[in-house]
C-alpha cells in the first residue's frame, strides 16, 4: 500500500506546483532562521522589528500575486497562502505585518488605484521600504463597518478628513494609510501619508494577544489630503470588503500554520514527557487531542487549497473566503488550547511557545470579521435571511 504520512496525511504538498513549492520553502527556511530567534524577546517585550518589512521584502513576500507587469513576483493565491502559513508558524503577529501590508495596502492600491498612484507607493510597500496600514474599524464601528463615523468634506484642492480609527495594525510604523471615510454619505478610500498635519498615530500597548505585532489609533483632526489621493476606482462598502476578502483568505491559511506548530509542539512533548512510567503519547486521551489535531488540520488545509484555486481561476464567491476564515480560527483555537493542556505546567511558559500562538488566535479568531460574523454571512448565504440586525 502506499505509504502514510502521519504529518501529511492527504499529501496536500502533492497538490502544489513547483513554483508554490518553492515559494514556501522560501517563507519557511526564513521564518524559521530569521523570525523564530527572534519572536519570544519580541513577544515578551512587546516589540514589532520594523526591518522585517524589508526583509520579507527584500525576498518577494509582499504583494506576492501582483503582477510582474505591476512590480510584483505574480504569484498565486496559493504562493499567498503558502507564505502566510509558513510566517505563521512562527507567529500571527508578523503574518499580521504581511497581510495588512500585501493585502489591505498594496491590493487596494493596485486594484483601485490610478497609474501615478501605483507607480509612487507599489514599488516602496513591494520592498518594504514603506509600511502601510489600513484604517476600517473605529472606537463605535467594528463589525458593522457601515456605521462609521469618519468623515471627508471637499475643500480647495482636495479633501479634509475627520475621525478616529482604531485598533489598526502596523499603524504607529506607517508611512502610508489607506483610510476609509465616507464622503457624501458613500465610502471612499483615501491615501494618507506621514507627516500631513493634524493626522496622529498613537500605540495601543497593553495588548496580551499579538504582542510582537504593533497596533495603533489613526487621529484625525481635519487632516487635508490632496486631490491626487483619493483611489479613484471604487465607492461604497464593496470597496474596503474587496480587500478584507483577500486578507482572510491568507488568515484561513495563515492559522493552520500557528495551529501546526501547537500540534508538532503538543507530540513532540507528549512522545518525550513520561508520568506514571511511559510517555503522555501512550494514553488513549492524549492520542484523541494529537489526532483531532491531525485531521482538522489536514481537512483545513485542502479547504484553503480549493478556495486558493478558485481565487487563481477567479470564481471564489466572498462566502467561500468566510468558509475557511471562520473554521481555520475557531480550530487554531481549539487547537492551540489542548496543545497548552498537553505540555502541562510547561505549556504556560513562553519558551514552549504554545500559549503565545493561543493568546494570539484570540485575537485572530476575532480580526477581519469575528467567528459569529462570519457565521452570520453564511447563514445569510444560506437562508435568505441577514440576521445581523
Ligand atoms: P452588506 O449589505 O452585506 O454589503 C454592503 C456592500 O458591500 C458588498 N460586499 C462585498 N463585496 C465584496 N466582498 C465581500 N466580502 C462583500 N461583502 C459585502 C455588498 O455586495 C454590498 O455592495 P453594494 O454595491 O450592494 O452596496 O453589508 P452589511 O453592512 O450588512 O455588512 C454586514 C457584515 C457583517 C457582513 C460586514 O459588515 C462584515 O463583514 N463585518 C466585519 C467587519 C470586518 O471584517 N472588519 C475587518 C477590519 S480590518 C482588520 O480586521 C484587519 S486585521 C489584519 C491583521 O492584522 O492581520
Ligand atoms: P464588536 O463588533 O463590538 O463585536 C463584539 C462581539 O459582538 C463579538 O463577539 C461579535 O461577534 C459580536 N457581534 C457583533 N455584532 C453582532 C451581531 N449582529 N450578531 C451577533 N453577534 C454580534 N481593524 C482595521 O480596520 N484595521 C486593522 O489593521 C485592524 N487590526 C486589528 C488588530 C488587532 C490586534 C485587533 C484585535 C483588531 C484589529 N482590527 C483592525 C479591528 C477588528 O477588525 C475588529 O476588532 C473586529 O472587526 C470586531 O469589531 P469590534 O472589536 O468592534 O467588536
Amino acid at each position: 500500500p502506499a505509504q502514510f504520512n502521519w504529518s501529511d496525511p492527504l499529501a496536500f504538498d502533492s497538490d502544489l506546483t513547483d513554483e508554490e513549492r518553492l515559494i514556501r520553502d522560501t517563507a519557511r527556511n526564513y521564518a524559521q532562521a530569521e523570525l523564530l530567534p527572534r519572536i519570544i524577546d519580541a513577544n515578551r517585550d512587546g516589540v514589532f522589528d520594523r526591518g522585517i518589512l524589508r526583509e520579507m521584502g527584500a525576498l518577494g513576500l509582499l504583494g506576492c500575486t501582483v503582477p510582474e507587469a505591476d512590480g510584483g513576483a505574480g504569484a498565486s493565491h496559493v504562493a499567498y497562502g503558502l507564505i502566510a502559513r509558513e510566517i505563521e508558524n512562527v507567529d500571527s503577529g508578523y503574518r499580521s505585518a504581511m497581510s495588512v501590508q500585501s493585502s489591505l495596502v498594496i491590493h487596494p492600491i493596485h486594484a483601485y488605484g490610478s497609474n501615478a498612484q501605483r507607480a509612487r507607493w507599489l514599488p516602496g510597500l513591494i520592498s518594504g521600504e514603506l509600511a502601510g496600514c489600513f484604517g476600517l474599524t473605529e472606537p463605535g464601528s467594528g463589525s458593522d463597518p457601515g456605521g462609521m463615523a469618519t468623515r471627508a468634506e471637499r475643500v480647495a484642492g482636495g479633501y479634509r478628513l475627520t475621525g478616529t480609527k482604531t485598533w489598526i495594525t502596523n499603524a504607529p510604523v506607517a508611512d502610508v494609510m489607506v483610510i476609509w471615510a465616507k464622503l457624501d454619505s458613500v465610502i471612499r478610500g483615501f491615501v494618507l501619508e506621514r507627516g500631513f498635519d493634524g493626522l496622529s498615530t498613537p500605540e495601543i500597548r497593553d495588548k496580551l494577544a499579538l504582542r510582537a505585532s504593533i497596533t495603533g489609533e489613526i487621529v484625525m483632526d481635519g487632516v487635508f489630503v490632496p486631490e491626487e489621493n483619493i483611489l479613484p476606482n471604487v465607492e461604497g462598502l464593496k470597496g474596503p470588503f474587496g480587500c478584507l476578502n483577500k486578507a482572510r483568505y491568507g488568515i484561513g491559511w495563515g492559522a493552520l500554520g500557528a495551529a501546526a506548530a501547537c500540534w508538532h509542539a503538543a507530540r513532540d512533548y507528549a512522545l518525550e514527557r513520561h508520568q506514571f512510567g511511559r510517555p503522555l503519547a501512550a494514553n488513549q486521551l492524549v492520542q484523541r487531542k494529537l489526532v483531532e489535531m491531525q485531521v482538522e488540520i489536514a481537512l483545513g488545509l485542502q479547504a484553503c487549497l480549493k478556495v486558493g484555486r478558485l481565487l487563481d481561476e477567479g470564481t471564489c464567491p466572498p462566502e467561500a473566503i468566510s468558509v475557511i476564515k471562520r473554521n481555520s480560527c475557531g480550530k487554531a483555537l481549539d487547537i492551540a488550547r489542548a496543545a497548552r493542556d498537553i505540555h502541562g505546567g510547561n505549556g504556560i511558559s513562553g519558551a514552549f511557545h504554545v500559549m503565545r500562538h493561543m493568546c494570539n488566535l484570540e485575537a485572530v479568531n476575532t480580526y477581519e470579521g469575528t467567528h459569529d460574523v462570519h457565521t452570520l454571512i453564511l447563514g445569510r448565504a444560506q437562508t435568505g435571511i441577514a440576521a445581523f440586525t
